[in-house]
């Protein structure tokens, strides 16, 4: 049977990466979408022993003629559009490009597919950031959205777009409504990479304290490669359509650096309120989490915890992965980059 071919954009980024390996491990040709890059190690795709197996192709999300020219090389058969400025912190003080990247990156995409590869499956990164301040207790596909931040607003576009494209063209258009996931090939800005790199280097004497922000915010924390498979499954349906990917449950960051502090074997006393609070070492008495109001947000979103039911009705999708393995795994890889 002749291969597959898929063009993933974003693929040097955490999912990028693991989705570029599931495809490659079903035998699709992977074409990665690559912006060129003064600090480009390709760690990521080091890691997962896959840099001589993707073929790399410069691209950007704000320049449609690198659209063009891929659109016109490949007959790709999938598109999963992963690229995205996808720090929302960094969304508040970039807002203007991370809309031309994150939203209008979307529909330069669609567009091209809808004059070059009408038959060509389209897979949109959209994200639980979208319900921004919601005030339900689980959101499924039919919350409505309420974003807090650049980055959100310019998911909600990109979503719609989708939709739009899928409603008004007839192509196969379709969204993966996908809440926090998180992996070793994490970025070490979001919160959880930071924490466990962080305590890790504690625990091994390289670092004192760690500094963060909001420890109330609560989300619905997934394991990245459980998730990078849903998005597949969404690909193979007959029919276009979106789905919330998630576990079900919520957790707060506070709650994320106990189970980390109890994983590492650190004893770990709460002290103070507000922008006091501060995590102590038990044994050594040191002061080792702190708050520094610099992470704090703009705009935060408080509460986030997703409902799959559609996905695992529809997809035979569901999360593999509990909060307390993902945090065993992501320890068990930084303790051994130490
Ligand atoms: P990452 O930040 O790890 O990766 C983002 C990718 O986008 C990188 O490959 C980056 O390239 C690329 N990129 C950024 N700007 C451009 C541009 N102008 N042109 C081309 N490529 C660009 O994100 P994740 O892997 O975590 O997330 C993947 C997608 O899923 C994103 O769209 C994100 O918003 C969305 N999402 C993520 C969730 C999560 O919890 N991880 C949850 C819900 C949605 P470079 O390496 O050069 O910077
Ligand atoms: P999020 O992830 O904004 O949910 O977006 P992030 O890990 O950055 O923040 C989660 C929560 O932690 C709080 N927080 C801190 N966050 C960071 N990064 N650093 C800190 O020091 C810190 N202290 C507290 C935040 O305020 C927030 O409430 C991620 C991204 O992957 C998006 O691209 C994706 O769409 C969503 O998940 C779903």
């Amino acid at each position: 049977m002749k291969k597959k071919i898929a063009l993933i954009t974003g693929a040097s980024g955490q999912d990028g990466s693991y989705l570029s390996e599931f495809l490659l491990k079903k035998n699709y040709k992977v074409v990665a979408g690559d912006r060129r890059s003064s600090r480009n190690d390709n760690w990521r795709h080091n890691f997962l022993n896959i840099s001589n197996k993707v073929i790399y192709e410069d691209f950007d999300l704000t320049d449609i003629d690198s659209i063009y020219r891929l659109l016109k090389k490949y007959k790709f058969n999938e598109i999963y559009n992963l690229a995205a400025q996808s720090f929302v912190k960094t969304s508040f003080t970039t807002p203007i490009s991370t809309s031309e990247v994150t939203g209008l990156g979307t529909l330069r995409i669609l567009e091209m597919i809808r004059c070059l590869l009408p038959n060509c499956k389209f897979y949109q990164a959209s994200s639980s950031e979208m319900y921004g301040n919601t005030t339900s207790q689980s959101q499924n596909e039919n919350t409505s959205f309420n974003p807090r931040s650049p980055y959100a607003i310019s998911k909600v576009f990109a979503h719609y777009a989708t939709k739009n494209y899928r409603e008004s063209h007839n192509i196969y258009a379709c969204s993966g409504i996908l809440f926090n996931h998180e992996s070793p090939l994490r970025g070490e800005e979001f919160v959880t990479r930071k924490i466990v790199k962080n305590l890790c280097e504690i625990k091994v004497k390289k670092r004192k304290y760690l500094e963060l922000g909001n420890l109330y915010a609560k989300r619905d924390w997934g394991y990245a490669k459980d998730y990078v498979e849903a998005m597949w499954k969404m690909m193979q349906k007959r029919k276009a359509d979106d789905y919330v990917i998630a576990t079900n449950k919520t957790f707060s960051i506070k709650y994320f650096i106990n189970e980390c502090c109890k994983h590492l074997n650190i004893k770990l006393k709460w002290t103070g309120k507000g922008i006091l609070e501060k995590g102590v070492d038990k044994k050594t008495k040191k002061i080792i989490v702190k708050i520094n109001p610099k992470h704090f947000r703009p705009a935060e979103v408080s509460y986030l915890k997703g409902n799959y039911s559609k996905a695992k009705r529809e997809l035979n999708w569901y999360p593999k992965t509990s909060l307390s393995q993902l945090i065993k795994i992501m320890i068990k890889e930084e303790l051994k980059r130490l």
